[in-house]
């Protein structure tokens, strides 16, 4: 290294918990306790414990609560609105764990200082739905971060870990992780039994609709960038169900979330001429009984219908869909409650209601579906194949502790596992718990003995491969047409290296057209997705050329270099289920109907990282409960 002379700290540790958000919560506090003092836990997070995460702007519900203390639902019922809400592709065994246990999560957070919505007359949590509990929660992730931070034996922040590292002696092992100090600059390498993935989901994989102003404003956080789903597929480790990407409708421009309008405060939306989408009109459930069978007529009606309703009435210009808020704002009750919705998770949203004279008391609201996220908590399925609980995971789901991948020690939970969504903040951390519990019993039992091997060529390598963005662009920097390029990336013009704003235009560009993004009203085919393939691999062999003119950018660079193995993984997914199964997220215009005889199967792939080559597997769904 010449320009660049990171200095390098090696840290040893039993577990790594890697990402501080909902789920590596919960995994760093439980497997501390599992520990009993006889492990280390080490969480690492690119941002902080207090405001790192989907969570970080706070929340106005909680969504996943049984209430089996007041007799309220049964983790059953819960397996069976999945079921119907992912068109029957689910891992029951996953759904299931984390619905018996997520009311205990709850009521930790309560009894750690989260104010919870009660119900005077029952003395039960207020619902919003039937899974959905409310809470005042603009303070709930400096809550849950700080039982964290108490936990861990150490916390290292604004370090962000960039490539996993395979045991040198065992096949298929993970021994560790790299990484950089995003302020400092350290060259960061973690040596552990057991490596945790929770680092959450992808966004802006997918051209936003905000591509100037209010550039990078999208619903789920604009810095999930796909980094466990790429670590773990570039160590070899299996995916599932990455066709599924999520497409969700929001309050436009500010991406405030429907679900409080709709269940709490009861409000319609309408099309622009009136008519309303739920339940769904009988010409139209028609159609979509003709084309996806029985799970149309589920109720409540699930996600993928609502949105692709929507999706419909957009194409046929029937346009804005309007969410009617003054219809129902007429109380301080309702009003209260639809503006502190927003102000405890979305703030934006009242922003724009502020900046384009919205009064939501006197006019509705324009709704719009969103750009495509690849998200494993929310309603959608997407991430990567964990072994499933001894005592309920059936051998085809089970080759090991209960969420580990399959690579031997690497773990996961929240949005990377796969298979198992509607966990949203409160089953992200109740299957953070889980993890972090297998995970403790593995480093203290199977993994007892066992000792990472790395040799300091390994790391030496990584350090290059980390820095050489920054490397790169001191070497390059004289030609550009913008010594402050940075301010402005759009106008820096150099010969030989493009920045991390290019890449990342060329990244969207490519999803947007030819993989379904909402520019072509998320509809894709097999030549689409050929050419797709064929253009993300010029993506790949231009990346040598990018480069980072500080730590800042090359944070972004490595984002978007994970963001971008994760759109080869999802474009390869979305190649290989020849039916549309998840319609409001994903047509795939030369199938149009659902195959249930052929399809009711988990499409997976597995990235060979000696051969770099791609193999697809068809696995069995295996319903166990009624
Ligand atoms: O209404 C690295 N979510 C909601 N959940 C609810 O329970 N209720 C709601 O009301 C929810 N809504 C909602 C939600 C999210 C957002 C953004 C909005 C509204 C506007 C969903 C939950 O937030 C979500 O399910 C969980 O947070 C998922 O948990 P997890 O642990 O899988 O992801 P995370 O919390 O984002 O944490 C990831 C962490 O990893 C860090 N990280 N660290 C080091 N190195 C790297 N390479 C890293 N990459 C990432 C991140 O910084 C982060 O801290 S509603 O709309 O549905
Ligand atoms: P959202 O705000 O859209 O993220 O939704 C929050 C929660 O409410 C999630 O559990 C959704 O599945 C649920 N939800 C949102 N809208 C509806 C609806 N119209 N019917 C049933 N459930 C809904």
């Amino acid at each position: 290294m010449s320009a660049i002379n990171p200095r390098t700290k090696i840290v040893d540790t039993d577990i790594l918990v890697v990402g501080g958000g909902m789920s590596g919560s919960g995994a760093t506090w439980e497997a501390k306790f599992w520990c009993r003092g006889k492990c280390k836990v080490t969480v690492v997070e690119k941002s902080t414990l207090e405001r790192g995460g989907a969570v970080a702007m706070g929340l106005s519900a909680i969504n996943m609560y049984m209430g089996m203390r007041c007799r309220e639902n049964t983790p059953e019922d819960f397996v069976r609105y999945v079921r119907n809400e992912f068109f029957g592709i689910l891992r029951e065994d996953l759904v299931y764990d984390i619905a018996r246990h997520v009311d205990s999560t709850v009521h930790l957070f309560e009894r750690w200082g989260l104010p919870i919505w009660v119900d005077e007359k029952t003395g039960c949590y207020q619902r919003e739905g039937r899974w959905q509990v409310m809470i005042h929660g603009e303070s709930y992730k400096p809550i849950v971060g700080e039982a964290a931070r108490k936990a861990a034996d150490e916390v290292y922040e604004r370090v962000m870990l960039t490539h996993l590292l395979l045991d040198e002696r065992v096949p298929n092992r993970v021994a560790g992780a790299v990484g950089f100090g995003v302020r400092d600059g350290t060259f960061y390498v973690f040596r552990a039994k057991a490596v945790i993935l929770t680092t959450g989901g992808a966004t802006l994989i997918y051209r936003p609709r905000a591509t100037g102003e209010g550039l990078g404003r999208v619903w789920y956080a604009p810095w999930a960038s796909g980094s466990g789903y790429a670590m773990a597929i570039m160590a070899g480790a299996e995916t599932t169900s990455l066709e599924s990407r999520l497409v969700v409708v929001r309050f436009k421009d500010g991406y405030g979330p429907v679900g409080a309008w709709y269940l709490l405060i009861k409000t319609r939306s309408t099309d622009l001429y009136g008519e309303q989408r739920e339940p769904l009109p009988q010409d139209m459930m028609e159609r979509y009984k003709s084309l996806y069978g029985k799970y149309a007529e589920a109720k409540p009606t699930p996600t993928t219908l609502r949105v692709l309703a929507v999706i419909e009435d957009l194409m046929k210009g029937r346009a804005p869909h309007l969410m009617q808020t003054q219809e129902r704002l007429t109380t301080q009750e309702a009003i209260n409650e639809g503006f502190e919705d927003f102000l405890d998770m979305t703030i934006s949203q009242v922003n724009v209601w502020a900046g384009q004279n919205i009064h939501p008391q006197q006019r509705p609201s324009e709704l719009m579906p969103t750009e495509p996220y690849i998200m494993g908590s929310h309603a959608s399925p997407a991430g990567m194949w964990a072994s499933g609980p001894a005592d309920i995971a059936p051998p085809e789901y089970r080759w090991g502790p209960n969420r580990m991948l399959t690579v031997e020690g690497l773990f996961c939970a929240g949005d990377i596992c796969g298979a198992s969504g509607h966990k949203f903040s409160s089953g992200s951390f109740t299957e953070g718990r889980i993890a972090g519990k297998s995970a403790a019993r593995y480093v203290l039992t199977q993994a007892r003995d066992y000792r990472p091997t790395i040799s300091s060529d390994t790391i030496e390598r990584y350090k290059e491969v980390v820095f050489r963005p920054m490397e790169w662009y001191e070497a390059n920097k004289g030609v550009t047409t913008h010594s402050a390029a940075r301010v402005d990336p759009w106008f820096d013009i150099n010969p030989n290296y493009i920045n991390w704003f290019q890449f990342m235009t060329r990244l969207q560009k490519i999803m947007d057209e030819y993989v379904a993004g909402w520019s072509t009203y998320y509809q894709t085919n097999e030549p689409l997705l050929n050419r797709a393939l064929e253009l993300l691999q010029f993506l790949r062999e231009d990346f040598r050329f990018v480069g980072a003119a500080n730590l800042h950018e090359l944070l972004r660079v490595w984002e978007f270099y994970h963001r971008m193995v994760v759109a080869e993984a999802v474009t390869r997914s979305i190649l290989a289920r020849k039916e549309t199964r998840f319609p409001g997220y994903t047509i795939r215009a030369d199938y149009p109907a659902l195959d249930d005889e052929k399809w009711h199967v988990f499409v997976n792939l597995r990235y060979d990282p000696r051969t770099g080559n791609w193999d697809v597997y068809y696995r069995p769904v295996i319903h166990i409960i009624d």
